[in-house]
């Protein structure tokens, strides 16, 4: 009699012993995390936060596998990979996701954003949530916005404070749609190429120049390459951390929440590393041997100016008012 009782008992026990020892039934799922840059880079703090959340507020359901230093791929690559499902997240620039998600690329338009406080304005509010929207019917879930930074122009050739500086200067671009047109506009020959390429093609002289935020720069360290440094600020370059549809799609609508909110908070300590980087590393630089080439106002609209037959584009291709709405939201 008494055995019965006890193997009856026996399942309710090993549950209850697990419940005690918070083990839950459901095995640990490992979720692989990939992005440019390293560690202590802006993505690379982000990415640590987010991997340190998931390990207090998902309850050994999830852990983070950081995967730094384009270990994964470019960002094109990358993104494909959450596509596919083969890397479960991605910390990327907005650059090449514009060719996955077409609705991003309005947030690369130069000149857009004032300054940081107005393109993560209006990135968290309801226009940015508008476009992290579109992403699953294209394949891919958009947790949340980050951050990248504003972007400057670097070349080994010669200082450049006008348009007609750079005239005829080779300068790798993102592969960005939009990016290249504006380059374009400003007479200079872009060339598009995956990050990882970049410091050699600077290196052998493929190309002249590249254009990118001060974090990216430094932490890169792109002044072994480069000579000369113009704050033109021409892009804020948003980030985006994804999620593969595969990875989300299994997870409790819990889960999902949690996941959501975590990049939310990884993409803050993300966006305190972008300035921490913009405020110390133009001094690096300069102390690292770059001339740096701040431009007043008068030069910035110079450059603002010589983009205006890009901007036409722009605004026939997604429409004067919504970049209005974006332009001059508060
Ligand atoms: O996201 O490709 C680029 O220039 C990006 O700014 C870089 O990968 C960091």
């Amino acid at each position: 009699m008494i055995h019965r009782i006890a193997r009856q008992a026996r399942p309710l026990l090993i549950a209850a012993a697990m419940a005690v020892l918070g083990l839950s039934a459901q095995a640990q799922t490992t979720l692989r995390v990939g992005f440019g840059l390293g560690l202590d880079a802006h993505y690379g703090l982000g990415a640590v936060q987010m991997q340190k959340l998931v390990a207090e507020r998902m309850g050994g359901r999830f852990k983070l596998e950081l995967f730094p230093s384009f270990q994964l791929g470019g960002e094109r690559e990358m993104t494909e990979g959450a596509q596919l499902g083969t890397i479960d997240m991605v910390i990327t620039s907005t650059g090449p996701v514009g060719n996955f998600v077409p609705d991003t690329l309005i947030t690369d338009i130069p000149f857009l954003f004032r300054d940081y406080s107005h393109a993560r304005s209006v990135l968290d509010g309801p226009i940015g949530q508008s476009i992290l929207d579109k992403c699953p019917a294209k394949g891919l879930i958009c947790l949340a916005w980050t951050e990248n930074g504003f972007r400057h122009m670097t070349n080994s050739k010669r200082e450049v404070k006008a348009p007609e500086d750079a005239k005829g200067l080779k300068i790798r671009t993102m592969e960005n749609q939009i990016h290249m047109q504006a380059f374009r506009a400003l007479g200079v020959l872009p060339t598009p190429m995956a990050f990882p390429e970049v410091f050699n093609a600077l290196q052998t002289g493929t190309v002249d120049g590249q254009e990118n935020p001060i974090g990216v720069i430094v932490s890169a360290k792109l002044n072994q390459v480069q000579k000369h440094l113009t704050l033109t600020g021409h892009v804020y370059s948003p980030g985006l951390v994804l999620m593969a549809p595969a990875a989300y799609n299994k997870m409790s609508e819990a889960d999902r929440k949690a996941i959501t909110q975590i990049a939310r908070e990884g993409a803050r300590i993300t966006r305190q590393r972008v300035e921490q980087l913009e405020r110390d590393g133009v001094d690096q630089l300069r102390a690292a041997g770059m001339q740096v080439r701040a431009l007043n106002v008068a030069e910035k609209s110079g450059f603002q100016n010589a983009l205006n037959p890009a901007f036409a584009e722009f605004a026939k291709r997604f429409g004067q008012a919504n970049i209005d709405a974006i332009r001059n939201a508060k």
